[in-house]
């Protein structure tokens, strides 16, 4: 994998005070370099790839991109950016996509990802597999040697009829490595409810998953599994910033 590092600027924040957010913003706008007038974009959930949504609508609104068809990956999404003026569009009008940018809950060496714990892991999985190229934006703090070894949750999006059925068919699965699966619930302690009116269920390894294919594999043909976190071999390229810098690794 090829690894590019970039210096951070002359900023005006102090590189040893930047915050988390400053990290992220940093990495999405490095990313927004790669956005050209006239693309078909898929636009991330979550809270690095909110400022990618924002740097389009400012680079929008000042005359510096044009003709953006934005496609979003849940509604969240799409009301920041419809608040923003960029256009809107769905998968039904362009099933193929220019670029799409997204956040990442972990990456590995080999640019491998878990995502989802935004809740949004189905419409992005759908719509990054349509993508042309995608780049992932995050903080260094999502590096991982494995996917799971953050020790937090790897989303399965399941349909809400079946969903104890597979919290036990899921929890057997991998009760060998310790895994934990639960239901995930929303602030108001109901279960969280996806954009597609599905049942989350997380889980939690206690050591990194030793063949993630395998595992990706085996949790699809789980009866009732809508989609899982698992991400592999689809990020073309991923802007890590960290405090010595940017970093971009790409295939
Ligand atoms: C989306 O947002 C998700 O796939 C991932 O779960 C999450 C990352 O959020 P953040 O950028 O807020 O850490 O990309």
């Amino acid at each position: 994998y090829l690894l590019t590092r970039i210096p951070i600027r002359s900023m005006s924040t102090p590189v040893t005070t930047l915050t988390q957010d400053d990290l992220k913003k940093l990495a999405a706008e490095k990313a927004v370099d790669s956005v050209k007038s006239g693309m078909v974009l898929g636009l991330g959930t979550g809270s690095t790839a909110a400022f990618v949504v924002s740097r389009i609508g400012e680079l929008l609104s000042s005359g510096k991109l044009s003709n953006i068809v934005g496609i979003p990956t849940s509604k969240r999404t799409a009301e920041q950016a419809a608040s923003l003026g960029i256009p809107l569009s769905g998968l039904d009008d362009h099933p193929r996509l220019n670029l799409a940018i997204d956040g990442a809950d972990e990456v590995d060496p080999a640019l491998n990802l878990v995502k989802g714990r935004g809740g949004a892991l189905l419409r992005e999985k759908m719509v990054e597999a349509a993508s042309e190229k995608f780049i992932v934006v995050v903080d260094e703090t999502k590096l991982v040697e494995g996917l799971g070894g953050s020790g937090l949750a790897m989303p399965v999006e399941v349909v809400q009829f079946c969903w104890k059925y597979n919290l036990g068919r899921l929890q057997d699965m991998f009760k060998e490595s310790g895994c934990e699966a639960k239901l995930r619930l929303a602030a108001d302690e109901k279960p969280y409810v996806t954009d597609n009116v599905n049942f989350i269920i997380d889980l939690y390894f206690k050591t990194p998953i030793k063949d993630a294919e395998a595992a990706g594999r085996e949790i699809s043909a789980l009866e009732g599994v809508v989609e899982h976190g698992l991400f592999l071999g689809m990020a073309s390229e991923v802007i890590i910033a960290g405090k010595s810098g940017v970093s971009v690794k790409s295939k």
